[in-house]
């Protein structure tokens, strides 16, 4: 297998993850900022298949409207020149000092209309240059402190926001959707809408909630303690995955955004699998960056290796759906399973009456130990 990248795996990469300079709170910046158009030509020599920016990653906050409209243009060259994509945009709310309170949330209302002026121009932005789906990651939306704030009142403001900017989407005529972006801290003390979960649950408080789905980031929700794979399938089932950030992360760390797969192999071999099996067709968007130990090169390795890996994945999803034994033990721990249970006053009447064997149910071996050594032998090559 040679593991190369077609369009339509659809991976994606966004300005600021190959872009990283490598600065941490600790430390300055180890790598040159490159200009967008050089990571346009990065991108398409690791085989990417699109880019995904925010305004300021394309265009400086302090631009005049010449050099916007000059970056603008060399950058939708340079996407022609390669023949890359960018199917999503998004603001950053999060950077310049005004957002230290929070944008859509913050407590004074300047700021807050600020926020909706800087994220309509960035949808504008990310419409000229194609994007269908605009996310809102809202990174500085939280606290240190809950002296400061009611988190109702944060809610209600969050909700005001994204329904105001579904009324502006609708009233431009765009056809684009949104997607919330749950992180639970870092770089707030906690961060609002805090997982998968919390954004599902808004979304339905929502003017439009059909315009809004869920971009679950692999780390997030590892950040969490959660199992990824569980929130994405649950967002999947709504009909609410309308992308995903993957990269990888270890639980209880800080935010480390690593190369995808190189933490925790088995829960991304699920992710994965889960995705290809479901069919899932948006983009997969690795949102990670290179060790701060990387030169240019380095950051070349991260990128390749991020898709390697999840086309080495993929190989072995489907693998373990064709493995024999692998089926064999799936169909055995699944005998007896006669469909869904729907109520009915008989079927609940014999239900109630029914004798079972509780100690027979109990003492049954499951051979989940087995099935789950099948699924190492197999990561680990030796099947
Ligand atoms: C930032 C964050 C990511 C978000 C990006 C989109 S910006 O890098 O760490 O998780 O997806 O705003
Ligand atoms: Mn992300
Ligand atoms: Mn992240």
């Amino acid at each position: 297998m040679t593991y190369t990248p077609t369009p339509a795996d659809k991976f994606t990469f966004g300005l600021w993850t190959v872009g990283n300079p490598g600065r941490d709170p600790f430390g300055e910046p180890v790598r040159p900022r490159y200009d967008p158009v050089t990571l346009v030509h990065l991108l398409a020599e690791v085989g990417a298949y699109g880019v995904n920016f925010h305004d300021n990653d394309l265009v400086p906050i302090d631009a005049t409207p010449a050099e916007r409209d000059r970056i603008v243009r060399d950058f939708k060259a340079a996407l022609t020149a390669t023949g890359l994509v960018a199917p999503m945009a998004t603001t950053n709310l999060f950077s310049d000092p005004a957002f230290k309170d929070g944008a859509f949330t913050a407590n004074d209302p300047q700021v807050r209309a600020y926020a909706l002026q800087k994220a309509m121009r960035g949808i504008d932005l990310g419409v000229e240059c194609g994007a269908g789906l605009y996310i809102f990651w809202g990174g500085r939306e939280g606290t240190e402190t809950d002296a400061v704030r009611d988190p109702r009142e944060a809610l209600k403001r969050y909700r005001e926001a994204i329904n105001y900017l579904c009324a502006y989407v609708k009233d431009q005529g765009y056809s684009l959707r949104f997607a919330l972006e749950p992180k639970p801290n870092e770089p707030r003390g906690d961060i609002y809408l805090a997982t998968v979960g919390h954004v599902l649950a808004f979304i339905t408080t929502l003017d439009y909630p059909e315009m809004v789905g869920v971009n679950p980031e692999v780390a997030h929700e590892t950040m969490a303690g959660l199992n990824v794979l569980h929130g994405v399938a649950q967002a999947w089932e709504a009909g609410k995955l309308l992308h995903i950030d993957l990269n990888d992360q270890v639980i209880g760390r800080y935010d480390q955004d690593f190369r995808f797969g190189s933490a925790n192999l088995k829960a991304t071999f699920f992710l994965v699998k889960f995705l290809e099996d479901v069919g899932f067709d948006g983009p997969r968007q690795f949102d990670a960056h290179a060790y701060r130990t990387e030169d240019l090169e380095g950051v070349k390795d991260f990128a390749r290796g991020c898709i390697r890996t999840y086309l080495i994945l993929k190989e072995k999803a489907r693998r373990w759906n064709a493995d024999p034994e692998i089926q064999a033990l799936l169909a055995e721990i699944n005998a007896g399973d006669q469909g869904p249970v729907v109520y009915s006053r008989e079927h609940a009447d014999a239900l109630k009456a029914r004798e079972f064997d509780r100690a027979a149910l109990g003492a049954r071996g499951l051979a989940y130990e087995r099935l789950d050594q099948l699924t190492i032998d197999l990561l680990l090559g030796v099947r």
